[in-house]
């Protein structure tokens, strides 16, 4: 007996408030767009999707073919339900706003339409981050300021696609971690692990180590605690470049992702809105930890939709040994 992500979100619905109906019609307009995401990725190799746009998005950064196409879709799919009162891309300089009132516009949505994107062109995995906030009631604003620098625990879901060998989707409301895969032959997400939890300890961690020699000296002390066994294991290197990904083999495998401050990103490189925010919510209903080094990641007040944040994910183990270190 199969179960979709839509069954699977009506069947949460007796248990929260967020799944009601209009929720899962919500969730449905993210899982299209990653569906039509997922069918040019399969095919990117045959059609002429590969390759740079000739343009740069709002990071400065060379947009794919494949990171407009994303965005696009995204920006379709869920600009049709009527429930969404601002869609946040990392594709876009400014959130885009629907002018819908707060009873019937009652969410906002964050995404990374396509993270890792550069890793398109050489086969490896790319994924799609979202995170789900609620208006503010009292936000009767036209840019919604308000409502989109929320911090990080106030998300009502959080989930994120990766493209690989299998197109799985994770996703959290709030009660606990669940994920699917997609079936090609009837084109649905199908649950394939309820209640997914991360290892306490993994044996794995993940850090670009090309960037060490200009860490804040703490990043480089742990590391090395890490490789020499001072946590009790032998720990391997698994480095993707690609953070859904990278993010998506801590949270079965457990261990810990670091993308520490450096001197070109002395604030951190990875973003908070739509890729820290939504994967920290994930890791602690999973039993794990996000952090910036110096705080609770859900716990940032964000300044600026774009803000970075340095970024470490993981086990409990692995995650106080860094906190304890800091502290000492
Ligand atoms: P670096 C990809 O460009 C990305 O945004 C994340 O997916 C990934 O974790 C990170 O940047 C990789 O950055 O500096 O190690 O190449």
């Amino acid at each position: 007996m199969i179960t979709t992500v839509q069954q699977h979100i009506l069947q949460q619905q007796q248990e929260i408030s967020e799944a009601t109906g209009r929720f899962s019609w919500l969730l449905s307009g993210i899982t299209l767009a990653t569906k039509m995401v997922e069918a040019k990725i399969r095919t990117a190799g045959l059609t002429d999707v590969l390759g740079v746009m000739g343009q740069t998005n709002v990071q400065g950064e060379q947009q794919q073919k494949l990171d407009v196409y994303a965005n696009q879709a995204l920006l379709h799919c869920l600009g049709l339900r009527d429930s969404v009162a601002a869609l946040v891309s990392e594709e876009d300089e400014e959130p885009v706003t629907f002018n819908r009132s707060v009873e019937t516009g009652k969410y906002i949505i964050v995404f990374d339409p396509l993270d890792g994107s550069s890793n398109i062109d050489v086969n490896v995995n790319v994924g799609t981050i979202f995170s789900v906030l609620r208006r503010l009631p009292s936000d009767h604003s036209s840019d919604l300021q308000a409502s989109i620098l929320q911090p990080g625990y106030t998300q009502v879901a959080a989930g994120y696609v990766v493209y690989g060998p299998s197109t799985v989707l994770v996703y959290t409301t709030g009660h606990g971690v669940h994920g699917f895969t997609l079936d090609p032959t009837i084109g649905a997400f199908v649950l394939t692990s309820e209640n997914m939890k991360m290892p306490e300890q993994g044996g794995y961690y993940s850090v670009n180590e090309a960037n060490a020699a200009t860490w804040p000296d703490e990043y480089r002390e742990y590391v090395g605690k890490l490789r020499s066994g001072a946590l009790g294991r032998q720990y391997s290197s698994r480095y993707i470049g690609s953070l859904v990904a990278d993010f998506h083999r801590t949270l079965l495998k457990g261990g810990v992702f670091l993308y520490p401050p450096t001197k070109d990103q002395p604030g951190g490189k990875l973003r908070l809105l739509y890729e820290a925010n939504p994967l920290a919510f994930i890791a602690e209903q999973a039993g794990g930890m996000a952090s910036s080094g110096q705080t609770r990641i859900l716990d940032i007040k964000p300044e600026g939709i774009h803000q970075r944040t340095p970024f470490i994910v993981g086990s409990k183990r692995e995650m106080q040994a860094l906190l304890d270190g800091r502290a000492k």
